[in-house]
């Protein structure tokens, strides 16, 4: 396979780790710990790997370790590093005892169910070192849940001698891979799990895991792009760029892009919905910014939105869920012949305010939701273009100002979707050491027998040999939710939190970045050699949240 001159650089790049990892290590264990919420729930549901100790390691003795037979899957979303997290495992399973010997699972959970694996030798593991992407083994979103994908994943473990499972996934995945150590452990054979926590939307955070790998990476690329987007409406002045970023539900994604790049305006779902927000309002408060801006003879500017939005207007939210029951499997609805009649059968069965809302939207939106269902029946909210939603409404509120003659300006829209441009970058420098420190970290609390943990490294603002790797109870960061009418022990999920330092942050200095042209902020691309300001800088959340940045 040719390779690009950064290619080849970066194959000889050696990942930073802590100073505990780089010679012997020794386990440090804490107190029996408890779950965040619904501890008599979790309890029950994980007698086994409840209450598991915190480990840290620290320096050690030289010790000497039995070979271990390692299965690695990734599931889910691709993120930048997910090789560096298998190249670490396989490094430190090697180091460990030279006769170890690491499986990839193809394809994500589902090659642990039908039994397709690679052995990962080291020609393999050493073409991969520092690059992006998931295509070493693949990724998948199958959901490992059920007890006969659990046996399965017995034969195939016995059949190749594997003693134990890492799962490198978001929430979920790794809510799983509590579920399937647990199981593992009362059906006695053997097989332990390991989770590590992986998702650029950077929603699995908590008091133990600062930060998802991958979400550094990603959001210095999509920051980038911004910044040069705002050099090119600075330049032109004719454009407003409306850009939406991925993330699922959670806005860190917008967030940690916005602190990056200090665009006109960025829209936080979680203040929407906690402010109660309607589609109307974040239209007006758009608007508002673009006559401010408009009459100072600035006709151009950058918008940020999240991926998640609109499930985070609470009248969008309700609309949604009524279509939900209204749309599924309704004859009555799939006989009718016209969009016509559908739209006007929907709006006699919405409440008041549903109805209200569903006026309210674009046309071509409002038929998207009666019509784009999955197969179950349900709206596909991310199908929905937001930004292009946001550009038809407000340019036709600003049409109207301007016939009141209370906007001066010139409306010309751009719009843009961010997501899979930042997924499978080259990890930066932060996400090749967190993500090999992670590898590393999973093999040590395999060889130590440990299983029902997460791979976990934290103190990540500090210099990386000064960071504290460790392993932390899955069970430790569960809670009971609701999910598909059931009430399940899940992980739970980080939103953007209100009173948190970056939002804060953004919060005090949102007004300026409104008004001024000159406080944009051109990150530029990732820098991998250089001084260490440059390239070994973490997210500017981290920073906010561990008071590097006031
Ligand atoms: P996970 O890491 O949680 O799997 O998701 C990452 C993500 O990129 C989301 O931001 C996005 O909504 C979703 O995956 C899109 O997934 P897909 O490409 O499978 O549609």
């Amino acid at each position: 396979m040719k390779k690009s001159p950064l290619q080849q650089a970066r194959a000889s790049y050696q990942p930073k780790m802590p100073r505990a990892l780089q010679g012997n290590v020794r386990l440090i264990e804490g107190n029996a710990t408890q779950s965040v919420a619904d501890q008599q729930d979790i309890k029950a549901l994980f007698p086994n790997t409840y209450g598991l100790p915190l480990i840290t390691f620290g320096e050690g003795e030289a010790r000497k370790y039995n070979p271990v037979n390692v299965g690695v899957i990734l599931s889910g979303g691709q993120a930048p590093g997910g090789h560096n997290v298998i190249a670490g495992l396989y490094d430190g399973i090697k180091h460990i005892n030279p006769d170890s010997k690491l499986y990839g699972f193809l394809g994500g959970p589902s090659g642990l169910i039908d039994h397709k694996y690679i052995e990962l030798t080291k020609d393999i593991i050493d073409e991969y070192r520092n690059t992006g992407g998931f295509d070493i083994i693949g990724s998948g979103r199958t959901k490992l849940e059920q007890p006969d994908q659990f046996d399965s994943g017995i034969v195939i473990c016995k059949q190749l001698g594997i003693n134990a499972i890492v799962i490198i996934g978001g929430d979920d995945s790794n809510t799983n891979a509590c579920v399937l150590a647990e199981y593992y452990i009362q059906k006695q054979c053997g097989i332990q799990v390991i989770g590590c926590p992986k998702t650029i939307d950077g929603d699995l955070k908590n008091a133990q895991i600062e930060t998802s790998f991958g979400f550094d990476t990603a959001c210095k690329v999509y920051g980038e792009l911004i910044g040069n987007i705002q050099r090119d409406a600075n330049s032109a002045k004719k454009y407003w760029h409306f850009i939406r970023l991925m993330g699922r539900s959670a806005s860190h994604i917008a967030l940690e892009c916005a602190l990056l790049s200090q665009p006109n305006i960025c829209i936080i779902s979680e203040e929407v919905e906690a402010n109660n927000m309607t589609l109307n309002d974040i239209v007006d408060q758009i608007v508002h910014v673009i006559v401010a801006r408009a009459d100072k003879g600035l006709n151009f500017g950058t918008i940020l939105i999240p991926e998640g939005l609109i499930e985070f207007i609470p009248a969008m939210k309700r609309l949604i869920a009524e279509l939900n029951d209204l749309l599924a499997s309704n004859t009555e609805f799939n006989a009718l012949d016209t969009d016509d009649e559908k739209r006007q059968f929907v709006k006699g069965m919405l409440t008041p305010e549903s109805r209200q809302a569903f006026r309210d939207l674009p046309k071509g939106i409002a038929r998207q939701l009666m019509l784009d269902c999955d197969p179950h029946g349900n709206v596909q909210v991310s199908l929905i273009e937001t930004e292009r939603m946001l550009i038809e409404m407000i340019a036709k509120k600003l049409a109207q100002l301007k016939a009141e003659g209370l906007y001066k300006g010139k409306f010309s829209a751009q719009h843009h979707f961010f997501g899979y441009e930042g997924r499978c970058a080259t990890p930066s420098n932060f996400d090749s050491d967190y993500c090999y420190t992670l590898g590393q970290t999973a093999s040590i609390l395999i060889a130590e027998g440990k299983t029902g943990y997460m791979a976990q490294v934290s103190r990540l603002t500090e210099p990386a040999d000064q960071w504290i790797a460790g392993g932390v109870p899955i069970t430790m960061m569960m809670n009971m939710e609701r999910r598909n009418g059931k009430m399940k022990p899940v992980i739970q999920k980080a939103l953007v939190d209100l009173n948190g330092a970056p939002f804060k942050y953004f919060a005090a200095h949102r007004e300026e970045w409104a008004d001024e042209t000159c406080d944009y902020m051109y990150p530029g691309p990732i820098q991998y050699y250089g001084p260490s300001e440059v390239c070994d800088q973490p997210t500017q959340t981290l920073l906010l949240e561990h008071g590097k940045k006031h």
